[in-house]
């Protein structure tokens, strides 16, 4: 069969999505393409290759984006089959019921994937393949979602508009969590960097791992968690022999100069366990690049910050979400203590090691809790600044909460009427204006300028004027997109030079300059038209396999 896959844009991270459904579908036998909506013309993509089957997958905020391009593959061909996986689908199979996709991917969908594309390609039915949503067996392997009766009263209006979101899927209809995954191929790379400036980005994603047992309400893990309960363990990861041979063949066929793994922890334990032990001895010796990892400061210790340094630890992400005390561990339960992160993050400093934090601002507080505390909202986001400045972070990246479907905080902004519950609503990037209610004009124009001159003040720490000129003047104009170049400036000397340091030549240091100062822009334009349809196709993707697992 010929598979479309069709991704909304490609940026600086890999769609590892995408790059491994399209190893398995090679593997196969199928062959695949890549329709680009940012570059592509895809109706033009759609006449020229003529696929079988076209792939969305989809985060919440770009699913109507992709709803909209299912609207154009039917109407091309409506022969074609279309499938939707990926977060939002998983929250919302029910879509199947609502929109004219012919199948719906819930969860991790490696077997799944693999089952659907023999059964399809045979004529045989795809109805009893567990994870496989589709319009002939929804009745059966959909359920009505359990929620908090005060949910369903408050989201109610949002509720009705969207029946799809009240059902989710039936365990029965789940296969177990993947343990093994060292029988998955390789990524597919050659579909996305043989049409993307990506080939010569020398910046590579992994992910070691899946799974997170931590309850942050503002990520999906814990609610992906409940759907897997009793469905094997929550943390699996591929072994260091099988991780190694897939950087190793990497960085062979591909300009590579850094890592970045992108497991929500690649550390969990505050010892060093058996995985780390050997992956700080042979992840040297086989692969040999600096790399960046993400963990939390709870867990960070000496002992597990030496085995990764030994590894070749460049930067790593503890996450600081919010400065105040009350917004870090009630609201979004971080459980994490002060102390525990500035210790964590001396120690980095100590070690030399780079550090980026995330830290949400715009987490909305109950009217009633802020009259105890004395605070206004934006009281709670120069906390969370100055938390950071006092940590000394490297860089810090404040993004404006927007919420996620299944996570306890969106359930909570719900509740407290701050969100009506219509994600159809969300902008594709968290990076743009607060969705709340709950925040006047004023409040939101300085959450958005204080993500934007935030990072400058943590890159100087010293600077106690810088801080306070900016929260007690500068965020305070309407000059946000003003901001944004200095912001733009500082983000990517120290993206480029300090967490992910990367030799650019100059042709390609400028060509990506631009690229992504575009893209920034948009991300903070939801006002903005995301897609100019470009007549130029673009060439045909390589056929290369992402290569075979490495035998047993
Ligand atoms: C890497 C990553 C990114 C990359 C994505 C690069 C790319 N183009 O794909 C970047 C950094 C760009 C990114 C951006 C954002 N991300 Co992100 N990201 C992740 C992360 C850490 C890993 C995803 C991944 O690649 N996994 C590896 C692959 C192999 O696994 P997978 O994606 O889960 O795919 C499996 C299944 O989902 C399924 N599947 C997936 N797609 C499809 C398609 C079909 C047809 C089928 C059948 C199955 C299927 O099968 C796959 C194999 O099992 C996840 C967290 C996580 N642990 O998953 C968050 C996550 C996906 N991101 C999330 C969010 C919110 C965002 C942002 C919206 C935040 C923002 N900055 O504004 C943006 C979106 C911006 C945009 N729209 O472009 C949320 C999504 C929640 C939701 N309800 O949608 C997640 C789950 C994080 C979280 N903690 O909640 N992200």
């Amino acid at each position: 069969m010929k598979i479309l896959f069709v991704e909304r844009d490609v940026e600086y991270i890999d769609p590892m999505n995408v790059m491994l459904l399209s190893a398995l579908a090679r593997q196969g036998g199928h062959a695949t393409f890549l329709s680009i909506l940012s570059a592509d013309d895809l109706e033009a993509d759609l006449e020229r290759i003529k696929p079988d089957l076209v792939a969305f997958s989809a985060k919440t905020g770009e699913h109507t984006t992709y709803t909209r391009a299912n609207e154009v593959v039917k109407r091309h061909e409506p022969r074609i089959f279309t499938i939707m996986g990926g977060p939002h689908p998983t929250f919302f199979p029910g879509l199947i019921q609502t929109h004219d996709f012919d199948a719906v991917g819930v969860g991790e969908c490696d077997d799944a994937w693999r089952e659907l594309l023999a059964a399809l390609d045979a004529g045989r039915s795809i109805d009893a393949i567990p994870n496989i949503v589709t319009r002939g067996n929804s009745h059966k392997v959909l359920r009505a979602r359990k929620k908090a009766p005060e949910l369903v009263q408050i989201a109610g209006a949002a509720a009705s508009a969207r029946p799809e979101y009240d059902l989710e899927i039936d365990a029965e209809h789940l296969r177990p969590r993947k343990t093994v995954l060292d029988d998955l191929p390789f990524y597919d790379r050659e579909l996305v960097y043989s049409k993307t400036h990506l080939r010569h980005f020398p910046l590579r994603s992994f992910m070691s791992s899946r799974g997170c047992p931590y309850q942050c309400t503002y990520c999906f893990e814990p609610k992906f968690n409940i759907m897997y309960a009793g469905k094997g363990p929550i943390y699996n990861r591929y072994s260091v022999k099988r991780l190694c041979a897939e950087l190793r063949e990497l960085i062979e066929r591909w300009p590579t100069q850094f890592i970045k793994f992108y497991d929500d922890m690649f550390i969990l334990d505050r010892k060093v366990d058996a995985w780390l032990e050997e992956f700080a001895e042979v992840y040297p010796r086989e692969v040999g690049l600096p790399f960046f990892c993400l963990t939390r400061a709870n867990v960070l210790t000496e002992e597990n910050l030496a085995a990764l340094k030994r590894a070749g630890l460049h930067s790593l992400t503890m996450s600081i979400e919010a400065g105040n005390e009350y917004v870090r561990n009630t609201i979004v339960k971080r459980h994490m203590k002060q102390e525990q992160i500035e210790k964590a993050y001396a120690l980095c400093e100590r070690e030399g090691i780079v550090t980026f934090a995330n830290t949400i601002l715009g987490i909305p507080v109950r009217k009633d809790v802020m009259e105890q505390q004395g605070k206004t909202p934006i009281d709670y986001d120069i906390e969370s600044l100055d938390i950071n400045i006092r940590c000394r972070v490297t860089y810090a990246d404040f993004p404006v909460l927007h919420p996620y479907p299944g996570c306890e905080l969106t359930e909570y902004a719900i509740k407290n009427g701050f969100f009506d519950g219509d994600f159809d609503k969300l902008f594709f990037s968290y990076q743009a204006e607060s969705p709340f209610s709950c925040f006047d004009a004023k409040t939101a124009l300085m959450q958005k300028n204080l993500s934007l001159l935030g990072p400058i003040c943590v890159m100087f720490p010293h600077a106690r004027w810088l801080r306070n000129l900016t929260v007690d003047v500068l965020m305070k104009l309407p000059l946000t997109k003003f901001y944004f170049f200095p912001w733009f400036l500082a983000k990517g000397y120290l993206n480029i030079f300090r967490v992910y340091p990367l030799k650019l030549s100059l042709p390609n240091f400028a060509r990506n300059v631009w690229y992504s100062v575009t893209r920034e822009w948009r991300k903070r334009s939801p006002d903005k038209l995301m897609y100019r349809k470009q007549v130029r196709l673009d060439r045909p993707t390589g056929q290369t396999l992402g290569g075979p697992p490495p035998q047993a």
